[in-house]
Parts: C-alpha cells; sequence; structure tokens
C-alpha cells in the first residue's frame, strides 16, 4: 500500500516536471550562472530587467552588464543600443526591450554585437475584440482574460493580476507596447465610472511592462450613457461630454493611450448619423485626449448597401479627407480592401493618403485563416504585405517604408493586430498560433524582419530548452526537429491559401463562423456583398470580379505602374487573378494548364501540403513532449478534414459552372456536393477541448 502511495507521488511529481501545457509561451529561460547588473537607476520597470536577467541569464558565470538609461539622439522612441559593457536606452522601456532581446539572443545563438535596435513603429499595439461578458468576437481560445460576466465581474482576483502580469511580460518581451482592451464592435458601458474602475486595475499591472492600455469607444456614448440626445460631434454638450470623459479617464489612467473607434461601419453609429464626416468624428476625440497626450485610431474599414464594388469603398470615403485630421489622429486601415482574407492586394490607401498618419491593421485572430484548428503561420502573410510596392513616392515605395515614417512625415507611426489571445491554458487554442502573437510583435519592433528568421527564434524558444530527452545532440535536434518544422510553418500559409482561397479567389468561405467552403452561400434576404457568388462571380463562361477598367475599375485606385499591372491579365500576378479579373474557364495559364485546372491543381496541393505536415509532426514526436505532440497532432487531423472539404466543395462546386473534368492525375473529391452544402450551416464547429 505504501509502496503504491510512494510511486503515486512520484508519479504525480514527474508528470508535473514533464507537463508542458504551453502556457509558459517562448519566454523559460532558466538560469544556471549567475550575472552582476550594475544599473545606477530604479523603477519597477527597471526591477523587472534585473529580475527577467537574472532569471534568464544564459550567459558567462559571473559576467557585468550595465544598463544606463542616457539621452541619446540616435535611439529613438523606447528603442535601445547595445554597448561594450551592456544596454542603453532613453527611458527604462527601452532597457526592458534590450533586456528581452540579450536573452533571446543566447537561445538562438545569434551574436551579441554593439548596434542600435529602433522600434519601426512607436505603438505597437493589440486590438481585443473582447466584450464586457467575456466572449470575444472572432476569439478560438476560450474567454477573455479581461471581461466576464456574473456578480464577480468587476472584481480584481489575485488570478486575474497573475494573468495580466504574464500577459504583459509576454507582450513586452516582443516589443508590443500597447493593448485595446474591448471589441471595436463597443458596449457604450465600456465608458461607465465602473468599468473603467477595472480598466484602471488591468493599467495598474501592464504600466511596468510599458503596456499602455486603450479602449473602442462608441461613438454614440454621449447619448447612450451620458443622457445627451444627440452624439452629433459638432454639438457644444457633446464636444464637453467627451473632455469629461477625458478628465475622467486620465485622472485615473494617467499614461492612457487613447480610443479605438470603429465608425458607421457594419451598423455602428458614427458622425456620418449627424451629416458629419469621418474627419469631425475623429477630430472630436483627438481634441478631447490631446491634453494628455493620447492618440485615437480611426478605423476605415467602412462600406455600405451601394452598388460599388466593395473593395473601392474605403478609399473612395476617406481619400477626400486625407489632411483633415488632427495630428493626434492615426487611421487604421485592414492590410487588404476587404476583410483579411487568405490573401489581398495591399489597401489602395496605404501611401495614397500623403498628410494622414495611417497604421496598418493585422489580423493575428484566425478567422479566415482557420481558428484556432489550422497550423497556419501568419508572418510570411505579413511580409507579403509590408513588401508590397505602392510606387506612391516611386519604386521602393513599399508599405512598410509608406507606414512607418520612413517617406512621409507622420506624427505618429503604429500597427494594430487582432489579438488571438484567451483563457486558454495556452493562450492561443492552438500552440502553433502563439507564433503568430509572437510575429506580429517582433515585425511590429521591426518591420523588414524575415519571417524564417522568426519562426526560427519561435521554434528555439518554444521547444529548445525542453526537448524531452537529453540525449538529444543539438545537431540532431536542429536537423530533425528545426529544420522540418520551420518548413511547415513557412509552406502553412501558402498551403492554406492553396485550399481555400487560391489564385485571387476570395470571400468564398462558409457564412457560419468562417471556417470551411461555402461558394454557393447566398441567400435572397442577404446583402449581396456579404454572399460569396458576389466575390467569385462564376457563370458558364468563366469565374473571378473584374475589377479591371472594364469593370468596376478598383484598379485606378492604385498608383502606376501598378494599376496598369494589376489591370493587364498578362502582368496582373496569378496569385490575385481572380481578384482583378474575370476570365473563362480555359483560359491560359503561365504553367500552360488551362485556368480550370489550374484551379484544381491549386486544391489538391493544398490538400497534398496538409497531408505532408501531418507526417512531418508525426515524424518530430521524439523532439516533443507528449502533451504538446498530441494536442498538434490532434488539430492537424482536423485540418486534413476541412483541406479536403474545401478541395471537394469548391472543386465541385465550380465545376457544375466549368462542365470540365477534374484531371485525372490527382486525387479526385470523396465527398457529395450536395451532402456538403447541405451540411455547411450546420456542422458543428471543431472546436478541440483541452
Ligand atoms: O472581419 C470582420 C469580422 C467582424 C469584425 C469586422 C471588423 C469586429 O467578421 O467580426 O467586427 O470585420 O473588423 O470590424
Amino acid at each position: 500500500m505504501k509502496i503504491k502511495i510512494v510511486l503515486f507521488i512520484l508519479f504525480l511529481t514527474c508528470h508535473s516536471l514533464l507537463a508542458e501545457d504551453g502556457h509558459d509561451l517562448w519566454l523559460r529561460s532558466k538560469s544556471t550562472t549567475s550575472i552582476n547588473i550594475v544599473c545606477k537607476e530604479n523603477s519597477p520597470t527597471l526591477e523587472i530587467a534585473k529580475q527577467e536577467l537574472k532569471q534568464g541569464w544564459q550567459g558567462k558565470n559571473g559576467e557585468t552588464i550595465v544598463l544606463s538609461v542616457k539621452n541619446n539622439k540616435a535611439i529613438n522612441h523606447d528603442g535601445f543600443k547595445f554597448t561594450h559593457e551592456g544596454i542603453q536606452a532613453n527611458n527604462d522601456f527601452g532597457i526592458l526591450y534590450g533586456v528581452y532581446e540579450l536573452l533571446r539572443r543566447q537561445v538562438t545563438g545569434e551574436p551579441f554585437k554593439e548596434e542600435i535596435c529602433n522600434p519601426s513603429y512607436e505603438h505597437r499595439v493589440l486590438n481585443h475584440w473582447d466584450n464586457l461578458d467575456g466572449s470575444i468576437e472572432r476569439g478560438y481560445a476560450g474567454h477573455s482574460i479581461f471581461w466576464r460576466k456574473g456578480n464577480d465581474a468587476f472584481i480584481v482576483t489575485e488570478k486575474d493580476k497573475v494573468l495580466w502580469q504574464e500577459y504583459a511580460r509576454a507582450n513586452a518581451s516582443v516589443g508590443i507596447n500597447g493593448a485595446v482592451l474591448n471589441n471595436v464592435n463597443s458596449s457604450p458601458n465600456m465608458l461607465k465610472t465602473e468599468t473603467l474602475n477595472r480598466v484602471k486595475a488591468i493599467a495598474d499591472i501592464l504600466r511596468p511592462y510599458g503596456v499602455k492600455v486603450y479602449l473602442s469607444a462608441k461613438f454614440s456614448s454621449p447619448s447612450a450613457i451620458g443622457g445627451l440626445k444627440s452624439s452629433d460631434p459638432l454639438n457644444p454638450e457633446v464636444i464637453k461630454w467627451w473632455q469629461d470623459k477625458a478628465k475622467e479617464i486620465y485622472s485615473m489612467i494617467p499614461d492612457f493611450g487613447g480610443f479605438l473607434v470603429k465608425a458607421n461601419s457594419e451598423g455602428q453609429a458614427g458622425p456620418q448619423d449627424y451629416g458629419r464626416t469621418h474627419a469631425d468624428g475623429a477630430n472630436l476625440l483627438a481634441d478631447a485626449v490631446k491634453p494628455y497626450g493620447g492618440i485615437v485610431m480611426w478605423r476605415a474599414f467602412v462600406y455600405s448597401t451601394s452598388n460599388e464594388d466593395r473593395a473601392k469603398q474605403a478609399y473612395n470615403e476617406f481619400l477626400p479627407l486625407d489632411g483633415k485630421f488632427r495630428d493626434n489622429v492615426i487611421i487604421q486601415v485592414k492590410n487588404g480592401p476587404i476583410d483579411f482574407q487568405p490573401r489581398e492586394p495591399f489597401s489602395p490607401l496605404f501611401g495614397a493618403m500623403k498628410r494622414t498618419s495611417l497604421m496598418p491593421e493585422l489580423q493575428i485572430t484566425q478567422e479566415y485563416l482557420g481558428h484556432s484548428v489550422d497550423m497556419v503561420y501568419l508572418s510570411t502573410m505579413w511580409e507579403e504585405f509590408f513588401k508590397s510596392d505602392t510606387y506612391q513616392e516611386g519604386k521602393g515605395s513599399t508599405v512598410a517604408r509608406c507606414t512607418d515614417g520612413s517617406i512621409f512625415q507622420q506624427k505618429h507611426t503604429a500597427i494594430a493586430g487582432v489579438s488571438n489571445i484567451g483563457l486558454d491554458t495556452n493562450w492561443c487554442g492552438h500552440l502553433f498560433a502563439q507564433s503568430n502573437w509572437y510575429a506580429f510583435g517582433r515585425l511590429a519592433w521591426n518591420n523588414q524582419m524575415k519571417s524564417e528568421k522568426i519562426a526560427d527564434e519561435w521554434i528555439k524558444l518554444t521547444f529548445k530548452q525542453t526537448s524531452t530527452d537529453k540525449s538529444i545532440s543539438s545537431n540532431n535536434w536542429t536537423v530533425n526537429f528545426l529544420k522540418p518544422v520551420k518548413q511547415m510553418m513557412m509552406d502553412s500559409r501558402e498551403a492554406a491559401v492553396n485550399y481555400m482561397m487560391p489564385l485571387g479567389f476570395h470571400h468564398i468561405m462558409s457564412a457560419k463562423e468562417h471556417y470551411g467552403p461555402g461558394p454557393w452561400w447566398a441567400p435572397t434576404r442577404m446583402r449581396k456583398d456579404w454572399t460569396p457568388p458576389y466575390f467569385h462571380q462564376a457563370d458558364s463562361l468563366g469565374v473571378g470580379f473584374n475589377r479591371t477598367k472594364t469593370g468596376s475599375n478598383a484598379v485606378s485606385q492604385y498608383h502606376e505602374p501598378v494599376a496598369s499591372m494589376f489591370n493587364d491579365v498578362n502582368s496582373c500576378p496569378e496569385i490575385y487573378l481572380l481578384w482583378f479579373h474575370h476570365l473563362p474557364w480555359d483560359f491560359k495559364m503561365k504553367s500552360g494548364h488551362t485556368l480550370w485546372d489550374e484551379i484544381c491543381y491549386h486544391y489538391n496541393t493544398g490538400l497534398q501540403q496538409v497531408k505532408q505536415f501531418k507526417k512531418t509532426w508525426e515524424k518530430v514526436q521524439p523532439y516533443v513532449d507528449q502533451e504538446r505532440f498530441v494536442d498538434v497532432k490532434e488539430r492537424l487531423v482536423l485540418q486534413l478534414n476541412n483541406a479536403q472539404l474545401w478541395n471537394d466543395g469548391c472543386v465541385l462546386y465550380f465545376q457544375k459552372f466549368s462542365k470540365k473534368p477534374i484531371p485525372s492525375d490527382i486525387e479526385q473529391p470523396v465527398g457529395k456536393l450536395e451532402e456538403i452544402m447541405k451540411n455547411d450551416m450546420k456542422r458543428p464547429m471543431p472546436w478541440v477541448k483541452r
């Protein structure tokens, strides 16, 4: 009996040692050597910096590192410099970022040399689409870490504080310095004093890590909670209401970052309800936060029920307002002109608004890219976006340079990522989705970084120190784990494009939660520009959305030579072909295949790629702890089901129009179109239980 108990305790101890639930993210270094830290100043942030150094130091035993806060004009914002003796920065946050970079390099093996590391953007912000009842719009990793329903909704517990601190630390470790705590589809209750008390509690925990809090504000707040008759931005009472609200917020949170606003978009209130413009609305809030140094991030994600091509609407509405915004307003623009699709060309607003600050909005949560089920590393997509050349100020006017202040004089620079974080133990649902949070931070810090390097870092930080078998040599680990896993990540986004929306297809997903295929979905009561047939335009003659001069002429919103390149079917990159062109099924592709065959080949390639990912992962089992291995393996099975469904659903559906055979040298669909269509809106989401 006694032996049994001892064995049981032993089992529990070993089990907890090996338990790898993913909660520690990429922050796992445990120091085995000591370090001597010299730092004259003190502050909560510097305390954290010192603590991290002690905890994570992997360098020489007893080495001295000097941390010094002093003004250096070559260092921007919260950047830092590695000097021969340690880390130098203009402020404490710069020191903290320097410490994290130093510790990261110790794990990844990147050399530590004298250099200045400046951030590409001043504000590097996560947007949480968290609702006050704890649910998350487009969240796939559990409920909100900030909000919950029930009687204890506003009680701040020790558990809350620990989680918020871990969250702040993870953000700081990759340079993220802001968080919008609530959904852009916001509740007016957000700005009530009882809610603000909780915001203050969160801000107090996030502050030493350099993470400022922001709030999404409902434009109609003055009338919704302020007792006013209107929320007209030019009404003096409304102006006063926002000023008072700002005063109240800043008295509680002196470093409050500012507001994010979704206005006159998808049913949200906005200045146009009163016959005013987006500039009137944004400036109202900007003036209110200006005395305290706050900013307003005003979203350009707008489209109405008009007959105008949805892809053109944001540009049409915002371009005429260029130069009319206060200098503490930043227009937040989604990377593409539609909506976070697996692949979109860049939004033509980038570079076109020359007298207004613009910030990219990326989506980290995988709304259209497989939720927390499919393994899709998004960094390659963002890299493609940053590198896109707008030609607005000549060759080399990349989106990166148009937004980070390299080309245009911008008072503020910023970037936002819609968060994929929730209460799931591993934060993001899919272990590999952590790499997207990580990559967003790294690219926000340095928009020239290569995805491959980011993947390399993430894999080393996430898996290296926990390799279950200590007898595995470093070379063996590199060849048999790092390389194949990195390759899988690097291929994963193109694979998703292949099995979901290849060759410029977009918005053909299922209307149910945006997971799985749904090119057929078109209830007559529905707004046309919410239905897939509006976007793919398939008929017996061909497929694709004609956005050339003979069609909606969306190409004209791009600067030359981009406009002509997209307009001409011979120069339009094939990855965007059906985005810009409606083409016959037997159109000749560069490969020599017909368009129809090429579509089939792409879907099939995507399917085969996922099969390959599954094989790759099965082979790396000896290098991963059981818990994380099994979790990823299970999700890959579900991803393969999804890829199969996309392949079968899309190929069979489009075949009804093309009336052509599926090439015989590829796998034929296994599903039946009628079944797939019938089950579309009924299919349960493949949530993975943890
Ligand atoms: O991507 C779409 C989503 C909505 C979202 C909206 C937006 C927050 O389907 O859920 O609402 O865009 O970005 O405002």
